[in-house]
Protein backbone atom coordinates (compact mmCIF):
# COMPACT_ATOMS: atom_id res chain seq x y z
CA UNK A 1 0.00 0.00 0.00
CA UNK A 2 1.29 3.50 -0.82
CA UNK A 3 2.17 6.01 1.92
CA UNK A 4 -0.75 8.13 0.79
CA UNK A 5 -3.28 5.30 0.99
CA UNK A 6 -1.93 4.34 4.43
CA UNK A 7 -2.37 7.86 5.69
CA UNK A 8 -5.83 8.28 4.21
CA UNK A 9 -6.93 4.96 5.72
CA UNK A 10 -5.68 5.97 9.17
CA UNK A 11 -7.29 9.38 8.81
CA UNK A 12 -10.66 7.93 7.83
CA UNK A 13 -10.53 5.44 10.68
CA UNK A 14 -9.86 8.19 13.25
CA UNK A 15 -12.11 10.79 11.65
CA UNK A 16 -9.84 13.47 13.06
CA UNK A 17 -10.32 16.16 10.48
CA UNK A 18 -9.33 19.70 11.34
CA UNK A 19 -11.94 21.66 13.26
CA UNK A 20 -11.05 24.70 11.21
CA UNK A 21 -8.82 25.21 8.17
CA UNK A 22 -5.16 26.07 8.64
CA UNK A 23 -5.43 29.09 6.36
CA UNK A 24 -5.73 29.77 2.64
CA UNK A 25 -3.60 27.30 0.71
CA UNK A 26 -1.88 25.92 3.84
CA UNK A 27 -1.53 22.15 3.69
CA UNK A 28 -3.65 20.36 6.28
CA UNK A 29 -2.03 17.54 8.28
CA UNK A 30 -3.87 14.35 9.23
CA UNK A 31 -3.58 12.79 12.68
CA UNK A 32 -2.44 9.15 12.53
CA UNK A 33 -1.60 6.24 14.81
CA UNK A 34 1.45 4.56 13.28
CA UNK A 35 3.35 1.48 14.36
CA UNK A 36 5.71 2.10 17.30
CA UNK A 37 9.03 0.25 17.56
CA UNK A 38 11.33 -0.87 20.36
CA UNK A 39 14.43 1.34 20.90
CA UNK A 40 17.41 -0.03 18.99
CA UNK A 41 15.39 -2.61 17.05
CA UNK A 42 16.37 -3.61 13.52
CA UNK A 43 12.75 -2.99 12.52
CA UNK A 44 12.90 0.62 13.72
CA UNK A 45 15.90 1.32 11.50
CA UNK A 46 14.28 -0.32 8.47
CA UNK A 47 11.10 1.71 9.00
CA UNK A 48 13.11 4.94 9.27
CA UNK A 49 15.00 4.15 6.08
CA UNK A 50 11.81 3.43 4.18
CA UNK A 51 9.50 6.17 5.48
CA UNK A 52 11.96 8.88 6.57
CA UNK A 53 10.63 8.83 10.16
CA UNK A 54 9.91 6.33 12.93
CA UNK A 55 8.21 6.33 16.32
CA UNK A 56 10.18 4.65 19.11
CA UNK A 57 7.88 3.44 21.87
CA UNK A 58 8.71 4.44 25.47
CA UNK A 59 12.27 5.60 25.04
CA UNK A 60 11.40 7.10 28.41
CA UNK A 61 9.05 5.32 30.78
CA UNK A 62 5.92 7.28 31.74
CA UNK A 63 7.59 8.00 35.10
CA UNK A 64 10.73 9.31 33.39
CA UNK A 65 8.62 11.48 31.08
CA UNK A 66 6.80 12.93 34.12
CA UNK A 67 10.18 13.62 35.77
CA UNK A 68 11.39 15.34 32.58
CA UNK A 69 8.30 17.55 32.59
CA UNK A 70 8.77 18.43 36.23
CA UNK A 71 12.38 19.42 35.54
CA UNK A 72 11.27 21.49 32.53
CA UNK A 73 9.01 23.48 34.87
CA UNK A 74 11.97 23.88 37.26
CA UNK A 75 13.90 25.45 34.36
CA UNK A 76 11.07 27.87 33.61
CA UNK A 77 10.58 28.85 37.25
CA UNK A 78 14.32 29.23 37.88
CA UNK A 79 14.65 31.74 35.04
CA UNK A 80 13.57 34.16 37.73
CA UNK A 81 10.96 35.99 35.66
CA UNK A 82 8.10 35.00 37.92
CA UNK A 83 6.72 31.91 36.16
CA UNK A 84 4.80 29.68 38.56
CA UNK A 85 3.69 26.28 37.23
CA UNK A 86 0.58 26.34 39.39
CA UNK A 87 -0.65 29.74 38.17
CA UNK A 88 -1.26 30.05 34.43
CA UNK A 89 -1.65 33.81 34.68
CA UNK A 90 2.15 33.92 35.19
CA UNK A 91 2.85 32.17 31.85
CA UNK A 92 2.63 35.34 29.72
CA UNK A 93 5.12 36.42 27.05
CA UNK A 94 6.56 38.98 29.47
CA UNK A 95 7.96 36.06 31.56
CA UNK A 96 8.23 33.18 29.06
CA UNK A 97 11.64 32.59 27.42
CA UNK A 98 12.10 33.70 23.83
CA UNK A 99 10.54 31.31 21.33
CA UNK A 100 11.15 30.78 17.62
CA UNK A 101 8.96 29.13 14.98
CA UNK A 102 6.66 26.44 16.29
CA UNK A 103 7.00 27.55 19.92
CA UNK A 104 10.53 26.17 20.20
CA UNK A 105 12.59 27.56 23.10
CA UNK A 106 16.14 27.39 21.77
CA UNK A 107 18.27 29.51 24.10
CA UNK A 108 18.73 31.08 27.54
CA UNK A 109 20.57 27.98 28.76
CA UNK A 110 17.78 25.50 28.03
CA UNK A 111 20.15 23.12 26.19
CA UNK A 112 21.90 22.43 29.50
CA UNK A 113 18.98 22.53 31.91
CA UNK A 114 18.47 19.57 34.21
CA UNK A 115 15.46 18.42 32.18
CA UNK A 116 17.45 18.12 28.95
CA UNK A 117 20.39 16.36 30.61
CA UNK A 118 18.05 13.98 32.43
CA UNK A 119 16.16 13.08 29.23
CA UNK A 120 19.18 12.65 26.99
CA UNK A 121 20.88 10.40 29.54
CA UNK A 122 18.18 7.72 29.51
CA UNK A 123 19.97 4.72 27.90
CA UNK A 124 17.13 3.76 25.52
CA UNK A 125 17.50 7.14 23.79
CA UNK A 126 21.10 6.43 22.86
CA UNK A 127 20.21 2.85 21.91
CA UNK A 128 17.72 4.17 19.33
CA UNK A 129 20.35 6.39 17.68
CA UNK A 130 23.14 3.81 17.99
CA UNK A 131 21.13 1.29 15.97
CA UNK A 132 20.71 3.83 13.19
CA UNK A 133 24.39 4.74 13.04
CA UNK A 134 25.69 1.24 13.83
CA UNK A 135 27.93 3.06 16.24
CA UNK A 136 27.43 3.76 19.93
CA UNK A 137 30.16 6.36 20.34
CA UNK A 138 27.73 9.23 19.91
CA UNK A 139 27.59 12.93 20.71
CA UNK A 140 24.37 14.65 21.73
CA UNK A 141 23.02 17.99 20.58
CA UNK A 142 22.46 20.72 23.18
CA UNK A 143 19.02 21.38 21.79
CA UNK A 144 16.07 23.15 23.37
CA UNK A 145 12.47 22.19 24.00
CA UNK A 146 9.02 23.05 22.66
CA UNK A 147 6.69 23.85 25.56
CA UNK A 148 3.24 24.90 24.36
CA UNK A 149 0.94 26.89 26.58
CA UNK A 150 -2.83 26.26 26.53
CA UNK A 151 -4.02 28.68 23.87
CA UNK A 152 -7.66 28.10 24.81
CA UNK A 153 -6.81 30.33 27.80
CA UNK A 154 -4.94 32.88 25.70
CA UNK A 155 -5.27 32.89 21.91
CA UNK A 156 -1.86 34.64 21.59
CA UNK A 157 -0.19 31.38 22.71
CA UNK A 158 -1.37 29.50 19.62
CA UNK A 159 1.58 28.21 17.60
CA UNK A 160 1.95 27.99 13.80
CA UNK A 161 -0.96 26.07 12.31
CA UNK A 162 -0.98 23.37 9.59
CA UNK A 163 1.93 22.71 7.27
CA UNK A 164 2.75 26.42 7.28
CA UNK A 165 6.53 26.13 7.83
CA UNK A 166 7.37 22.84 6.17
CA UNK A 167 11.12 22.58 5.84
CA UNK A 168 14.13 20.33 5.77
CA UNK A 169 17.18 20.82 7.98
CA UNK A 170 19.89 19.86 5.53
CA UNK A 171 21.34 21.85 2.64
CA UNK A 172 20.45 19.98 -0.57
CA UNK A 173 23.76 20.84 -2.26
CA UNK A 174 26.40 20.91 0.45
CA UNK A 175 25.08 17.99 2.51
CA UNK A 176 24.14 15.17 0.11
CA UNK A 177 22.69 11.87 1.32
CA UNK A 178 21.84 10.80 4.86
CA UNK A 179 23.65 13.12 7.28
CA UNK A 180 21.49 13.49 10.35
CA UNK A 181 18.52 11.99 12.14
CA UNK A 182 16.64 14.46 14.32
CA UNK A 183 14.39 13.57 17.17
CA UNK A 184 11.99 14.68 19.84
CA UNK A 185 10.77 13.01 22.99
CA UNK A 186 7.23 13.77 23.94
CA UNK A 187 6.75 14.26 27.66
CA UNK A 188 2.97 14.29 27.27
CA UNK A 189 0.61 12.15 25.19
CA UNK A 190 -0.50 13.86 21.99
CA UNK A 191 -3.94 14.18 20.39
CA UNK A 192 -5.46 16.19 17.53
CA UNK A 193 -6.28 18.82 20.17
CA UNK A 194 -2.68 19.24 21.34
CA UNK A 195 -1.09 19.49 17.89
CA UNK A 196 2.42 18.25 17.38
CA UNK A 197 5.09 17.42 14.85
CA UNK A 198 4.09 17.23 11.20
CA UNK A 199 6.00 15.41 8.48
CA UNK A 200 5.57 14.12 4.97
CA UNK A 201 6.22 10.36 4.88
CA UNK A 202 8.75 9.29 2.27
CA UNK A 203 9.77 12.87 1.44
CA UNK A 204 13.43 12.15 2.26
CA UNK A 205 13.48 10.49 -1.15
CA UNK A 206 12.64 13.76 -2.95
CA UNK A 207 15.61 15.60 -1.38
CA UNK A 208 17.82 15.08 -4.43
CA UNK A 209 15.27 16.89 -6.63
CA UNK A 210 15.06 20.07 -4.54
CA UNK A 211 17.93 21.90 -6.25
CA UNK A 212 16.27 21.38 -9.63
CA UNK A 213 12.71 22.12 -8.45
CA UNK A 214 13.47 25.34 -6.51
CA UNK A 215 16.59 26.88 -8.09
CA UNK A 216 15.82 30.49 -7.13
CA UNK A 217 14.53 29.77 -3.66
CA UNK A 218 17.47 27.51 -2.88
CA UNK A 219 19.86 30.05 -4.42
CA UNK A 220 18.92 32.46 -1.62
CA UNK A 221 19.99 29.94 1.06
CA UNK A 222 23.68 30.28 2.02
CA UNK A 223 25.58 27.04 1.38
CA UNK A 224 26.39 26.61 5.07
CA UNK A 225 22.76 26.97 6.20
CA UNK A 226 21.07 23.62 6.79
CA UNK A 227 17.52 24.85 6.44
CA UNK A 228 15.26 25.08 3.40
CA UNK A 229 11.69 26.30 3.87
CA UNK A 230 9.02 25.30 1.35
CA UNK A 231 6.30 27.78 0.33
CA UNK A 232 3.27 27.39 2.68
CA UNK A 233 0.96 26.77 -0.28
CA UNK A 234 3.46 24.74 -2.33
CA UNK A 235 1.58 22.82 -5.07
CA UNK A 236 4.53 20.40 -5.28
CA UNK A 237 3.77 19.19 -1.73
CA UNK A 238 0.10 18.36 -2.15
CA UNK A 239 0.68 14.77 -3.36
CA UNK A 240 1.15 13.06 0.02
CA UNK A 241 -0.56 14.72 2.97
CA UNK A 242 1.59 15.54 5.99
CA UNK A 243 0.92 13.40 9.04
CA UNK A 244 0.92 14.17 12.74
CA UNK A 245 1.93 10.96 14.54
CA UNK A 246 0.25 10.04 17.78
CA UNK A 247 2.83 9.84 20.58
CA UNK A 248 2.51 8.45 24.07
CA UNK A 249 4.38 10.17 26.90
CA UNK A 250 7.98 9.00 26.61
CA UNK A 251 7.86 8.16 22.88
CA UNK A 252 10.74 9.28 20.69
CA UNK A 253 9.92 10.49 17.18
CA UNK A 254 12.89 10.30 14.82
CA UNK A 255 13.13 11.73 11.33
CA UNK A 256 15.79 11.98 8.67
CA UNK A 257 16.81 15.67 8.29
CA UNK A 258 15.88 15.34 4.61
CA UNK A 259 12.29 14.52 5.53
CA UNK A 260 9.98 17.51 5.08
CA UNK A 261 8.61 18.48 8.48
CA UNK A 262 7.42 21.22 10.85
CA UNK A 263 4.94 21.40 13.71
CA UNK A 264 1.33 22.44 13.83
CA UNK A 265 -0.84 23.68 16.65
CA UNK A 266 -4.14 22.01 17.49
CA UNK A 267 -6.14 20.36 14.72
CA UNK A 268 -9.17 20.29 17.04
CA UNK A 269 -10.15 22.76 19.74
CA UNK A 270 -8.48 21.83 23.05
CA UNK A 271 -10.11 22.10 26.49
CA UNK A 272 -9.42 25.31 28.40
CA UNK A 273 -7.19 23.68 31.03
CA UNK A 274 -4.27 25.25 32.88
CA UNK A 275 -1.67 22.73 31.68
CA UNK A 276 0.90 22.61 28.90
CA UNK A 277 -0.57 21.33 25.64
CA UNK A 278 2.70 19.97 24.34
CA UNK A 279 6.08 19.41 25.97
CA UNK A 280 8.89 17.94 23.87
CA UNK A 281 12.60 17.63 24.27
CA UNK A 282 14.44 18.10 20.97
CA UNK A 283 17.32 15.64 20.70
CA UNK A 284 19.80 14.47 18.15
CA UNK A 285 22.78 12.12 18.39
CA UNK A 286 25.47 11.68 15.75
CA UNK A 287 28.71 9.69 15.70
CA UNK A 288 31.71 11.33 17.39
CA UNK A 289 33.87 10.38 14.39
CA UNK A 290 32.06 13.07 12.33
CA UNK A 291 33.25 15.92 14.59
CA UNK A 292 36.62 17.65 14.26
CA UNK A 293 38.84 18.34 17.32
CA UNK A 294 37.87 22.04 17.02
CA UNK A 295 34.17 21.21 17.22
CA UNK A 296 34.79 18.90 20.20
CA UNK A 297 36.62 21.71 21.98
CA UNK A 298 33.75 24.15 21.38
CA UNK A 299 31.28 21.56 22.65
CA UNK A 300 33.23 21.08 25.89
CA UNK A 301 33.36 24.86 26.39
CA UNK A 302 29.60 25.05 25.71
CA UNK A 303 28.99 23.06 28.89
CA UNK A 304 30.89 25.59 31.03
CA UNK A 305 29.22 28.46 29.20
CA UNK A 306 25.76 26.84 29.23
CA UNK A 307 25.43 27.38 25.48
CA UNK A 308 22.63 25.66 23.56
CA UNK A 309 23.03 24.43 19.98
CA UNK A 310 21.00 23.23 17.01
CA UNK A 311 20.61 19.53 16.19
CA UNK A 312 24.02 19.18 14.51
CA UNK A 313 26.89 17.78 16.56
CA UNK A 314 29.44 17.77 13.72
CA UNK A 315 29.24 21.56 13.49
CA UNK A 316 29.00 24.03 16.35
CA UNK A 317 26.04 26.38 15.99
CA UNK A 318 25.28 28.56 19.00
CA UNK A 319 21.50 28.83 19.39
CA UNK A 320 21.85 31.95 21.53
CA UNK A 321 22.83 33.68 18.29
CA UNK A 322 19.43 33.03 16.67
CA UNK A 323 17.98 36.39 15.50
CA UNK A 324 14.98 36.13 17.85
CA UNK A 325 17.28 35.72 20.87
CA UNK A 326 19.61 38.49 19.70
CA UNK A 327 16.55 40.74 19.31
CA UNK A 328 15.63 40.19 22.99
CA UNK A 329 16.22 43.67 24.48
CA UNK A 330 17.26 42.41 27.90
CA UNK A 331 18.49 38.78 27.80
CA UNK A 332 19.96 39.12 31.31
CA UNK A 333 16.45 39.09 32.73
CA UNK A 334 16.52 35.32 32.13
CA UNK A 335 18.75 33.69 34.75
CA UNK A 336 20.58 30.89 32.99
CA UNK A 337 20.97 27.52 34.71
CA UNK A 338 24.30 26.86 36.42
CA UNK A 339 26.74 24.76 34.35
CA UNK A 340 25.64 21.12 34.66
CA UNK A 341 27.71 18.68 36.71
CA UNK A 342 28.01 15.75 34.35
CA UNK A 343 28.80 12.09 35.00
CA UNK A 344 31.12 10.02 32.78
CA UNK A 345 28.29 8.85 30.50
CA UNK A 346 27.18 12.43 29.92
CA UNK A 347 30.73 13.73 29.46
CA UNK A 348 31.25 11.24 26.66
CA UNK A 349 28.08 12.52 25.01
CA UNK A 350 29.63 16.00 25.06
CA UNK A 351 32.97 15.01 23.55
CA UNK A 352 35.31 14.28 26.45
O1 LIG B 1 8.48 20.87 17.15
C1 LIG B 1 8.52 20.15 16.18
O2 LIG B 1 7.95 19.07 16.14
C2 LIG B 1 9.26 20.61 14.94
C3 LIG B 1 10.73 20.57 15.16
C4 LIG B 1 11.48 21.03 13.96
O3 LIG B 1 10.95 21.43 12.98
C5 LIG B 1 12.92 20.96 13.99
O4 LIG B 1 13.50 20.66 15.05
O5 LIG B 1 13.53 21.17 12.94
Amino acid sequence: MSEQADVRRAHDARGSAAAEPAGPGVIEPVYVHVERFAPGSVESVAYLQEHGYVVIANALSPQEAARGLDLAWDYLEELGTGIDRSDWTTWGDDRWPTSVHGGILPGHGIGHCAAQWFIRSVPAVKAAFAAIWQDDDLLVSFDGMALWRPWALNEAWRTNRGGSWLHIDQHPITRPGLQCVQGLISLLPTSPATGGNVLIPGSHRTFEKIAEAYPERLGRVPLEVDHFRFPADDPLLTGTPPIMCHLEAGDLLLWDSRTIHCSSGSLEAPAAEAALLRAVSLICMMPRRLSSPEVLEKRRKAVERVTSTTNWTDRFINADRFPQILAEPNPERFRRPDPPVLNDYQRRLVGW
